[in-house]
């Protein structure tokens, strides 16, 4: 049997593949574990690049493991999120160099919010995302009712949450919910000059601006500037700073070291 996931170290970035594409990269707990140790297993990678193997990006949670007629039934799904995918979406989240996302078709349930927990999210035009929570019952989990309505607006999320219908990985775009989309062809080079350019990028910086812009739903403004002083006096102190002003006033591209 192939790995559920392939990791692939390029340079001084990670690419991490979902790899079930006979299920659309659906997660069961093998591949849940293989995720997570892949996650936490970064190391000194400067960007990580995440996508799926064949026609899928991921279709949440595999519901091949859930048996309505058996007597385990009713799973405790709320362990389920505590124990397996809270801990990716927290993991994406607490990685403090860029995590990009490239939706290389499909993205449903979990699959879709796990895609919207990265930092930057490109997608095929005709990738599909897709809240399929209610159409089995569920609400939305992985961070969706969370991410959606802060991306979207009330209008946009419910309507997505509710129906379940499809949104095209262009309108995802259109609609702000991603960065930017491209047609399926291009979206891979797309994807690895992004994360290359992360990868040679200032990495203090990035790692600062992740933290405030996460840090911002849950600040005042006021408080919110203090964070911006303590963060940026620490940018102050790194060498990429002292290089992108020395490679501005050269008139020279910078080349950052990643400290
Ligand atoms: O349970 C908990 O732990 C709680 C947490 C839940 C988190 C969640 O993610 S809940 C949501 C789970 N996911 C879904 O409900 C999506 C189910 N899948 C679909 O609705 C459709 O498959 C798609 C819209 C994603 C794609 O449709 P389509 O027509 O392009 O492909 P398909 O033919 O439906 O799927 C291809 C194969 O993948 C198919 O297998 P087969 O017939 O070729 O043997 C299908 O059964 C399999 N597959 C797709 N999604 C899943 C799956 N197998 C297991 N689990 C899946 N989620």
């Amino acid at each position: 049997m192939s790995d559920p996931i392939i990791v692939e170290k390029v340079d001084h970035w990670v690419k991490i593949t979902l790899n079930r594409p006979e299920r659309l990269n659906a997660l069961n707990i093998e591949m849940h574990l293989a995720f997570r140790s892949a996650l936490e297993n970064v190391g000194t990678a400067r960007a990580v690049l995440i996508t799926g193997a064949g026609r899928g990006f991921c279709a949440g949670q595999d519901l091949g493991d859930r048996n309505p007629d058996t007597g385990d039934w009713p799973p405790d799904l709320g362990q389920t999120l505590n124990d397996y995918f809270n801990p990716l979406v927290r993991l994406i989240n607490g990685l403090s160099v860029p995590v990009v996302c490239a939706v290389n078709g499909v993205a449903a349930g979990a699959g879709a919010n796990l895609a919207l927990a990265c930092d930057v999210v490109l997608a095929a035009n005709n990738a599909r995302f897709i809240q399929a929570f209610s159409k089995i019952g569920l609400v939305p989990d992985a961070g969706g009712s969370w991410i959606l309505p802060r991306r979207l607006g009330m209008a946009r999320a419910m309507g997505l949450a509710l129906t379940g219908e499809v949104l095209s990985g262009s309108q995802a775009a259109e609609w702000g919910l991603i960065w930017k989309s491209y047609d399926e062809a291009e979206l891979m080079s797309a994807a690895y000059e992004l994360v290359t350019k992360f990868a040679a990028g200032p990495t203090a910086a990035y790692a600062g601006t992740k933290k405030l812009m996460q840090a911002a739903a849950g600040n005042l403004f006021d408080e919110h500037l203090d964070d911006e002083a303590i963060v940026q006096q620490a940018c102050g102190r790194s060498d990429d700073y002292a290089e992108g002003v020395r490679a501005f006033l050269a008139k020279r591209p910078a080349k950052f070291i990643g400290s």
